[in-house]
C-alpha cells in the first residue's frame, strides 16, 4: 500500500498551484482514490474495454499514466497476441513509480515508458487510447489538437477511453454536484481545510468541461458513437470509436 495523502492538512498562507511533483507521486494512489468517485471501477473497466478492442500487432497508449493503474488493468485483461502498451507522463516522478509498479507484473515486457508532454508525442497504430483524468490538465485551447492527433493515429475501429471531471452548464446542478463531491471527500477522511486548499491549488490547473462539450468535440473530430459508459457524481468516463 502507498503513502497517505496529507499534503494539504496544514494551514498555509498561500496555496501554490498544483503540480505533479515527487510529494504528489508518493501519495498518488491514495490521493486519487479519495478524490475521484468511481476511480477503481473506471480503472477496472478500462482493462475490460481494452481487452474487447485491442487488435493484434497494435498499440495501446496510456496518456497521463501517473503510477500505472490503467496500464496494469490492461495487462490483466488483454489476451490478444502481440500488442504493446506505451505509458506516457510528463512527470518524471510519476514515470519512475509507474515503471517500478509494473516491473514485476505479467506482460511487463510489453510496456514501454515515455516521460514526455502528450502534446509532443507521436501516436501510431493505436487500437486503444486511454486518457483517464488527463485531458482536464491540458490547456483547453489545445485539447482539440490533441484529440485530433489521437484520432489520426488510431486504427479503424480503435477505441478512445476518456475519463474526466465534469462541469455543468446549469448552475444549480453545478452547486449540487460540487456539494456531493465534497461530501465524498469528507467521507474519505479529508478535512474542510484539505478540501478548500486543494480546490484553490487546482483552480485554473484542472479545467473541467461539460459532457456536451466533450461529446460535441469528439463528434466534430470524426469519432463515432461517442457515449457515456460510467459516471459517479461529477466524474464521467466516455468511449468513442474511430
Ligand atoms: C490514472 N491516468 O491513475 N503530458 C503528459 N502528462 C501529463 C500532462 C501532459 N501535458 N499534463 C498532465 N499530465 C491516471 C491519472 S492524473 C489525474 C491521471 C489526476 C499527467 C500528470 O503528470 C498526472 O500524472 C496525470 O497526467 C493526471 O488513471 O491527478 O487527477
Amino acid at each position: 500500500m502507498g503513502n497517505k495523502d496529507t499534503i494539504y492538512n496544514k494551514s498555509t498562507d498561500k496555496t501554490e498551484p498544483f503540480v505533479f511533483n515527487e510529494t504528489v507521486a508518493q501519495v498518488f494512489p491514495d490521493m486519487i482514490r479519495r478524490s475521484v468517485p468511481g476511480y477503481d471501477s473506471v480503472i477496472d473497466g478500462t482493462g475490460l474495454i481494452a481487452s474487447n478492442y485491442m487488435q493484434p500487432q497494435s498499440n495501446a497508449y496510456d496518456l497521463g499514466c501517473s503510477t500505472g493503474a490503467s496500464t496494469l488493468a490492461m495487462l490483466r485483461y488483454i489476451t490478444c497476441d502481440d500488442f504493446s502498451i506505451i505509458a506516457i507522463d510528463n512527470s518524471p516522478y510519476m514515470i519512475e513509480r509507474c515503471r517500478k509498479n509494473i516491473h514485476n507484473s505479467r506482460g511487463s515486457d510489453r510496456v514501454s515508458y515515455q516521460c514526455e508532454d502528450v502534446l509532443d508525442i507521436v501516436i501510431s497504430n493505436a487500437s486503444v487510447v486511454v486518457l483517464n483524468y488527463t485531458l482536464q490538465f491540458i490547456p483547453p485551447q489545445r485539447r482539440t489538437a490533441l484529440l485530433t492527433k489521437i484520432y489520426d493515429g488510431m486504427s479503424p475501429d480503435g477505441v478512445l477511453i476518456l475519463s474526466e471531471k465534469l462541469a455543468f452548464d446549469n448552475q444549480i446542478e453545478q452547486i449540487r454536484q460540487t456539494a456531493l463531491h465534497e461530501s465524498f471527500k469528507r467521507a474519505k477522511g479529508y478535512s474542510e481545510l484539505e478540501i478548500s486548499c486543494k480546490r484553490a491549488a487546482l483552480e485554473n490547473v484542472l479545467v473541467p468541461e461539460s459532457y456536451a462539450t466533450h461529446l460535441g468535440r469528439l463528434n466534430d473530430i470524426g469519432f463515432h458513437d461517442a457515449q457515456l459508459w460510467f459516471r459517479s457524481i461529477n466524474f464521467a468516463s466516455m468511449l468513442a470509436w474511430k
